[in-house]
């Protein structure tokens, strides 16, 4: 019987779309039923599992899925047997400890004794303790925002993206204890042929998360500016340089890091370059 491989997924949530929007531009297509836990793919090995986030370490660890995608920040919380084998670079955020805007803050000292509101206590204790902070870690599943104001507990620890949710609820971040972002984990025990599986799908991903860090760059430079603009965009190998209609013109096509671009924008407008095209890319091998 052929091999496949089973993926689990958020069932719905900040992660689902995302995960899913990271299969379809890796070239695999699906047939989704949205009341179905389950999901096959028809161009790949691939099934896909919708789950709750909070089950996917377990259910990789146990080899019931072979690879999951999640956010770290659960893998670190659930201690469970998986390895991360690529990181997504999506849903980034932060846990932070956080008191009252009112509440002066000085330094983790402040923490001891307190009572600490969170839904990740493990990784709230073992950060203490590491710092050696005695504090009472009080679990609570959601809402945890909120537990200053009720009396449930004098600070939090909780995942943080903007900061808009602490602020609304008249608290303030003092402590980064954990970054995270959304990793590809897969379980310690993967057979053979489930093995290449995985390395053609991680070559796909890798492909994906290649291109989108670049983007690709056309415009028309005068040819007295050619040797300079190359060497401020150098792309994969060299640019492509070709002669236009106009005499003493040039068209140049290359890939840059969007950061970069950036910053080099001010110096080809500098160089003369006009009609500077910016466009996405969907895979990128280098
Ligand atoms: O139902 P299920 O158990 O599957 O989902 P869930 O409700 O437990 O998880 P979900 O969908 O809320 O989050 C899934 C994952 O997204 C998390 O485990 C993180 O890895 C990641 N992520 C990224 C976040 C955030 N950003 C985030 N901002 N998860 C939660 N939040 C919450 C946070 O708890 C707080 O309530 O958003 C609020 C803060 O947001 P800001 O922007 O106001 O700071
Ligand atoms: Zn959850």
């Amino acid at each position: 019987m052929k091999e496949i491989i089973r993926l689990a997924i958020q069932k719905s949530g900040r992660l689902s779309e995302k995960s899913l929007q990271f299969i379809e531009a890796s070239g695999i297509s699906y047939f989704r039923n949205k009341t179905k836990l389950k999901s096959t793919a028809y161009n790949f090995p691939l099934e896909i599992l919708f789950l709750r986030d909070d089950d996917i370490p377990k259910y990789v660890a146990d080899g019931v899925a072979d690879i999951g995608i999640v956010g770290e920040n659960v893998v670190a919380e659930k201690r469970k047997k998986v390895e991360i084998a690529e990181r997504m670079g999506f849903s980034k955020c932060r846990l932070s400890l956080a008191i009252p805007q009112a509440m002066e803050y000085e330094g983790l000292q402040s923490f001891q004794g307190m009572r600490i509101a969170t839904s990740y206590p493990n990784l709230t204790q073992n950060f203490l303790k590491k710092n050696d902070i005695q504090a009472e870690i009080h679990e609570i599943s959601g809402s945890v925002e909120i537990a200053p104001s009720i009396g449930l507990a004098q600070a939090v620890c909780d995942l943080v993206s903007s900061g808009s949710t602490l602020l609304s609820n008249g608290l303030k971040e003092v402590e980064v204890i954990f970054r995270s972002e959304a990793v590809l984990i897969k379980t310690p025990k993967l057979n053979q042929q489930k093995t290449d599986i995985l390395k053609d799908l991680l070559f796909r991903i890798r492909s994906v998360l290649t291109a989108r860090q670049y983007k690709y760059i056309l415009l028309n430079l005068p040819n007295t500016s050619i040797e300079r603009v190359c060497a401020l965009m150098p792309g994969m190998k060299s640019p492509t340089i070709m002669p236009l209609a106009q005499e003493g013109w040039s068209s140049l096509h290359s890939v840059l890091r969007e950061d970069d671009f950036w910053e080099v924008i001010d110096m080809l407008k500098a160089e003369g370059a006009q009609g500077i095209l910016v466009s996405s890319i969907e895979k990128m091998i280098l």
